[in-house]
This record gives structure tokens, sequence and C-alpha cells, in this order.
């Protein structure tokens, strides 16, 4: 097998990518056809709206594919340090609008498109996005890339091309079904796979000591099986700036050696089994969001998707003959979340085994390369392997891992000598309930730097998580605040707010969010605030008008539009904003208020649930079944409503987000590591209502305590109310109306009578409440009051958006981007 260039032309033509179609409607109108008739092998009047599409896809690729190539030869010459983010998850969203934007066509197209009779909506509409992720971290990976991209910063993003991404949500009669996500059918194409540049991932086997030439003692692997990995890759292009990175997912398939060996065995049937087990690896995604389940298969998608791009890294991007000791000047790789934390034993075992290394060389040079950013507090979040698992899947792996922890014990207990509950209470390798390799311990010993993704978080990181590693080393530990790329989450999903920012402040934001300071003195100005609330309005009629279409659900005209999108736990609270809802239709059915009194509100939720996480899903059975009463209810006169679509995934939040008034971020203080939906809220003009948790923190402070309606405990109440003990039942003897809402759920009212369907949430609410939503109830609705009164007057709402918008410039993923340049990376664009 040949790998690299293969070609020795002369030709001038043959070394520098051949230029792109011309950058005008007919330039692009004779490529589309072109594509059309080569690639999709039909004629216009023949083609299918998929055929159209597919077209157009590789139209837009013709036109990035120079700057695609021209970046691979200039960083390559360049042999600056890269950045390589490791991630198991990557929630990307539709391509076509984004590539669009980034190449500057999407005039050219719509024009180009409607010479030949398309409307290029209509083709839109024909992608279904990459659903590879679960939820904010993985949206927040594809974010980072775009901003890599936009800024001009060398990097690879790496990951896994997995065959089904998240699960399509169905609902059937209220309770969510599950569908797979065949988000290949129908072509890919975005994808450019490289079945040549595979490589090779081993697993299993026994390890062997063995003397080497000079009779020095050294190990190797010996593994049982194996898989190919191949590279799909994905164009990442900046925004205008001519630059295209690469996201490089990996998917898995049977090696030759893997399925002869047991066509020779003369098991045909056998053979075709293990050729499946091996691409069992990449087939699905885990549809756990900070839930992960210590599953054998995830192991082996870490450590495949890890392997390969070290590999991929050392052997295909740097030059040949490159000496690792100066491997930390080519690249630094982010490890998002624990999931790809095995990569630090994999380059030891590669630095020591494959390239002779001394021990002490090869950590030196492994804590260079690595860094690590935790998304969570949650324990049961933090991944355990046990080592039973890691030591029959990755045998050398968990050796290296003891070796590690060894050596970071002696170093713990000549620091604190005689402290050998500390030195326990730091080991990577937990006892209860079993022998287990503790991750995020790993990654902390191993990484530069470790990173939280809010100021609040990183300082419960180091207090509460690590505290005895943030002791040890404080200057390890640093924060960055997440961000969204505002090409994605303002100018593609909010077109006219674009435009009416545009036309205030000019061009320039989009690249440098903080610019939307300038909207600021707007605010004050009346006629500026008309416009801004009929981008609203309009934004409203766009989502009415998706919703009848995809979902057959009808929005009510004039409504305040209170929205909760996220995925569906526990921590997250919706069952508090539930609580809220059937609070308001109690006191209106039981007489208490009249309908008259509310203020007309559409609740909208979007979420899914982990299809093993049982109250999650009883959640939204009942989120459902309040849906059902509270819409049909003749009391309410309209002036209620509750919109559940089901399957909220990127594409619905591009249009849901920018229509929002009211942005739900309730969780309970101390759980939500950051959030990112609350930023994208803000930026497209809707208020927040959330406790002091996650980036809330820094939104409330950024656009001000009137803008921003803060309620419930704050974190140190949280902690001193669990540590003196809490107790719901008391919360719900002691307030009547809470108590009526709780109790008219129970009474069946919602389930055709059925007084036990829901007893799962509301016995757990009465009982446990480990998110204290009982606790903070009266709290949320006092302030849903304020909520209220600030939307009577229209005026003031609408000034309050305008400055939300202005204010929340730094939650652009470009300026995440900067601080990790500048806290964690210490590199720099390329320009
Ligand atoms: O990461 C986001 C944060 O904004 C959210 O607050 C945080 O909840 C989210 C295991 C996770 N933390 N942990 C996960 C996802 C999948 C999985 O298998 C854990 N997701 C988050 C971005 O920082």
């Amino acid at each position: 097998r040949r790998l690299g260039p293969a070609s020795t032309a002369t030709h001038p033509l043959a070394t520098a990518p051949v230029g792109s179609p011309s950058h005008n409607v007919d330039g692009f109108v004779r490529e589309f056809l072109h594509e059309l008739n080569t690639n999709q092998g039909v004629t216009l009047s023949a083609s299918s709206l998929n055929d159209q599409y597919l077209a157009l896809a590789s139209t837009v690729k013709n036109y990035l594919m120079a700057r695609w190539l021209e970046t691979g030869l200039k960083t390559r010459a360049a042999k600056v340090k890269t950045v390589g983010y490791l991630s198991a998850e990557y929630l990307l969203g539709r391509q076509l609008d984004n590539a669009l934007l980034a190449s500057d066509l999407a005039d050219i197209a719509e024009k180009g498109l409607e010479l030949c009779g398309i409307d290029l909506a209509d083709l839109r509409v024909q992608e279904v996005e990459p659903g590879l992720g679960n939820g904010g971290l993985g949206r927040l990976a594809a974010c980072f890339i775009d901003s890599l991209a936009t800024m001009d910063v060398p990097s690879i993003g790496y990951g896994i091309r997995y065959e089904y991404g998240i699960f399509r949500q169905t609902f059937v009669d209220g309770r969510q079904v599950e569908q797979p996500d065949t988000w290949l059918a129908l072509g890919a194409p975005w994808e450019f796979p490289h079945p040549e540049s595979a490589v090779q991932v081993h697993f299993g086997g026994h390890t062997e000591r063995y003397a080497d030439d000079g009779g020095q003692e050294r190990t190797r692997w010996v593994p049982s099986w194996n898989v190919l990995a191949v590279p799909y890759n994905y164009m990442v292009p900046g925004y205008l700036n001519g630059r295209v990175n690469t996201l490089r997912l990996w998917s898995a398939q049977a090696t030759k050696a893997f399925d002869l060996q047991i066509f020779n065995s003369g098991d045909y049937a056998q053979a075709v089994r293990a050729q499946t087990f091996a691409e069992n690896i990449s087939k699905v995604l885990y549809p756990e969001d900070s839930t992960p389940q210590g599953k054998e298969l995830r192991l082996q998608q870490q450590y495949f998707f890890v392997a390969a791009s070290l590999r991929d890294f050392i052997d295909h991007e740097l030059e040949p003959g490159f000496d690792l000791h100066r491997l930390p000047e080519r690249i630094t790789f982010q490890l998002n979340d624990t999931h790809p934390v095995i990569a630090v034993p994999e380059l030891m075992r590669i630095l020591i085994d494959e390239h002779g290394f001394d021990w002490d060389e090869a950590w030196e040079v492994t804590r260079q390369c690595f860094d690590y950013t935790c998304h969570t507090l949650l324990p049961e979040a933090l991944e355990v392997w046990p080592t039973e698992l890691l030591g029959r899947l990755l045998p050398r792996h968990l050796e290296i891992i003891f070796q590690i922890n060894d050596q970071f014990l002696s170093l713990v207990r000549q620091t604190y000598p005689g402290d050998e509950m500390l030195a326990r209470r730091m080991s990577m390798i937990s006892e209860h309930p079993e022998r287990g390799v503790r991750m995020a311990f790993l990654a902390t010993v191993a990484a530069s730097r470790v990173n939280g993704v809010a100021e609040l978080h990183s300082q419960l990181l180091r207090d509460k998580v690590l505290p005895d590693f943030s002791s040890l080393w404080p200057e390890k530990f640093t924060n960055v605040t997440n961000g969204v790329t505002p090409r994605r989450f303002v100018r593609l999903s909010n077109p006219l707010l674009s435009e009416l920012i545009t036309d205030t402040i000019g061009a320039g934001w989009l690249t440098d969010l903080e610019r939307l300071k300038e909207l600021e003195p707007y605010a004050d100005d009346p006629q500026f605030r008309e416009r801004f609330a009929a981008v609203k309005a309009a934004n409203k009629h766009r989502l009415t008008d998706l919703l009848r279409a995809r979902d057959g659900i009808d929005l009510p005209d004039g409504h305040l539009l209170d929205v909760m999108v996220k995925r569906l736990h526990e921590y997250k609270r919706q069952s508090l904003k539930l609580l809220h809802i059937v609070s308001l239709y109690e006191q209106v059915i039981s007489g208490k208020i009249s309908a008259a009194d509310l203020t007309p509100r559409t609740v909208v939720f979007g979420a899914k649930a982990a299809p093993g996480y049982r109250m999650a899903k009883d959640t939204i059975h009942l989120i459902n079944k309040v849906a059902a009463k509270v819409n049909a209810a003749p009391e309410l006169e309209e002036r209620l409503k509750i919109a559940f679509p089901a399957n909220y995934n990127v594409t619905l939040a591009e249009t849901l987000i920018p229509a929002a008034d009211l942005s739900e971020q309730i969780s309970l203080a101390g759980m939500e590591a950051s959030g990112t939906g609350n930023m994208k809220f803000a930026l497209n003009g809707a208020l927040t209502i959330g406790t002091d948790d996650g980036a809330n923190v820094e939104i409330r402070r950024l656009v001000g305590d009137k803008h921003f309606f803060l309620f419930g405990m704050d974190e140190p109440a949280v902690s001193a109310l669990g540590a003196k003990g809490y107790n719901p039942g008391s919360c719900y003897e002691a307030n009547p109306q809470l108590k009526a809402t709780l109790d008219l759920i129970l009474s069946g009212h919602f389930s055709d009578g059925d007084r036990h369907l829901f007893d799962s949430v509301v016995y757990n609410l009465l009982n446990q409440d480990r998110f204290m939503a009982l606790a903070d109830f009266q709290a949320y609705v006092d302030t849903q009051a304020k909520v209220e009164e600030r939307y009577a007057d229209q005026e003031a709402w609408t000034r309050s958006t305008i400055l939300n918008v202005a204010r929340t410039g730094y939650f652009s993923s470009d300026r995440s981007m900067r601080d990790y340049l500048q806290r964690i990376w210490h590199t720099s664009p390329m320009l």
C-alpha cells in the first residue's frame, strides 16, 4: 500500500491547487449544473430535490476546495503549533448555510439557483443535520472549531464519525420513543473519506518484557485484535478569511488481518460477524448527557478515536523524521472532558515502547502536550473505568496508568510527608465500589492546564471537585468561560437582527462581537426600539410557520414566548418550570384568579431524555400530559399554552431561539457547569430568568441586575441547606399554593384519573428532591410575576432586550478561543 504523495509530475499546475470556479452567478450556475450532471448523473429537468441539494453541496465545496488545500500547504510549511481538539462529540448542525456564508456565496447561489428554477430554501431543508453530539459539550466543540478557523489558528478537530448520531425523538401518547438517526441515508456530501490514510488501532492481548539490542529491558504490547480507523475529513471554513481547517472523524472498519484469520479457519459466517463486531465501534453515539454509563463499547470508542488521532498527527501531519522530543512545539491536545483521556497513556506508550524514550523524557513531553477541560460538577458524571475492563482491553495502558499514579503519589508523599489519607484521596485508583481509574484525576495530573467552563464552575472545580490538586498545583488551574459562534447563532439564525445591527453600527461585529456595545445608546431611541421589536415579531412568525409545518403546532399570536430548551435532566429542573405552569392553571380552574389576570404566555419545551433515564422520561410524559390538559382548558381563555415540539436539535434551535422573549436557565445553583443556550438567548434579545449558576452569573453581571431576572438560592445557600438537611416535605406543607399544585397532579387530573401515573416524579420531589426544586418554587413564581410586570411595559422590555444584546458580545466563542490561546495553548493565529 502506497501512502503519501504518489505523483512525480512536473507540470506547473500539479503542485498548487487549481483555481476556484468564478465567484459570480454565471460561474456558479455552470459549476452547479456540472455537478448535477457529473456527480448526480442527472439533467436539471430530471433531478430530484435531493439531487439538487447534493449538487449544491458539491458546488460549494468546490469553491472552498482551493482554500482548504492552500491552508494545508501553508500550515505544513510554516511548521507552527497546531491545536488538536480531541472530542468524542461534535454537534455540528446543518452545513450548507454555514459554508455559503463562509465562502460569501449565499447571494450568488440564491440568484443562480433561481435561474435554474430552484428555491434555495427548498434545498436547505433537505439537509439532515449531523447530530454527532448530545448537547452543550458537543455543540461547544463545533463552535470552537468555527472560531479557530475564523481566527486563523491552525487546528484539527478529531472525533468519531458515528453512523447513528443522537436519536430522533418522537412522542407516542406523550411518551418519548427513540428512532435511529439515519443521517447518512441520503448521502453525505460534506465528508471526504480517505481509506488510503486509514490507521490501525489495537486492543486486548497482553504485555511482555524483552531485552532490546543494547540489553535494555523494555516492554511490548502484544494485542489480540485490531480495527481499521478510516478518516473522514470535513471542511471547517473560517468566516470570509480564506482559511479552511479540518475536522477529522474516524470510522471503524474490520482489518484484513482480522477477518482473514477467521476466513482461513473456514467459518464464513463467523468472519462476517467479526466484521460487524469491529464496525460496531463507530456505530452509535451514546445518548447520555452528563451521566456516562461505564460501557465497554464506550471505552473502545474512546481509545479508538484517540489512538487513531495521535497516530495520524505523528505519522501524517508531522514531517518524516521529526524529533518527537520537540512534539510540544507542534501540537497541543485539548481534552474535551475525560472522554479522550486515554490519549495520555497512549502517547506515553508510543514514546516509550515505539520510540525508545525513557520514562522521564516521555512524561516531560506528554505533560506538555495535553490540557484538560472539565465540563461538570455532578459526581456521577466523573468517569471511572474499572481496572478489570481497562486491563482487559488495554493492558499496556493500565500498566502505564499505574506507573503514572505511583510516581505521582511519591510526589504527594514527598510534599506532604505522613499524610497517607491525602495520598489515598488523590490516588488515580479508587477502590470502591470496585477498583477503577478516576479519569479526571489522571487528566489533572497529566495536563499542563486544567480549566472549568465558567467562572463559578472553575471556582467550584478548584474548591470542591479537585481541592487537593488545586492546593498542590494552584497555577495549573484556570477558567475559560464558554462562548458560542455568532456566525451560526446570530448571523445565520437571525438574519433580520443581523441586518438591523449592521445597519446601525456597521459591519465588523460578526468577528468582533464586543462591538455590539455600540448598540447601547440605541436602547433609548424609540425608533430603534420599534425596529428591534419588529424583528422579534417577525422571528415569532417564522417560528409559528415552522412549528405548524413541522409539528402541526399552532402558536397563538401576541403571547410572551417563554422557552426552556436543553437536555432533560433533574438538575436542570424542567420540573420546576412545570410546577409554575400547573400552579397558574390550578389557580384559574379553582377560581383563585381569573384568566384575565394571566399574562398571555406560551411555554415552549424542547428536550431529549437519555433512553435509560427513567425520571427524565417520566418528566417528558408529564409535560406532555399537562400540555394536553392546559391547551384544551376553556377556563384559560387561550392565555396559557404549552408547546413541546419533538426532537429538539440544532436546526430547531436556530429558529426557536431568535423568537424567544424569555430564556429559562433555572438549574440548581452549583450544578450547571456553564450553559451555552443561555448565551444564545441573550444575544438574540431574550431576557433571562435564571439562578446564580454557571455562566448565568457572568451574563447577569454584564447585562446588569435590572435586565436579568435572578431568583433562588445561590450555591453557598444550597450547600448550607444540604448540610443542614433538606426536607422537601416541609416546603410542601408550608406553602399552600405549592401543595395545591402537587395535589392536582397527584389527583390524576392530568392522567385521566390515574392517581399513580406520575408517582415517580411527584414522590421524588416530595421525598427526595435532590435538586431542591421545591425550595426554590416560591422565589421562582414570584420572579415570574416580575417578568410579567416588565413585559406589560413593552418599551421597558424592549429596552432591556436591546441592552442584553449590546452587553453580551463577551460570549462569542472567538473570545473563548482567545482566552485558550493566551492562558492555555500559548500559541497565536497564523496571519
Ligand atoms: O457541557 C457544556 C456546559 O455548558 C454544560 O453546562 C455542561 O452540562 C455540558 C458526558 C457530558 N458536561 N458534561 C457533559 C456530555 C456527554 C457525556 O457523555 C458528559 N456535557 C456537559 C459545555 O461546556
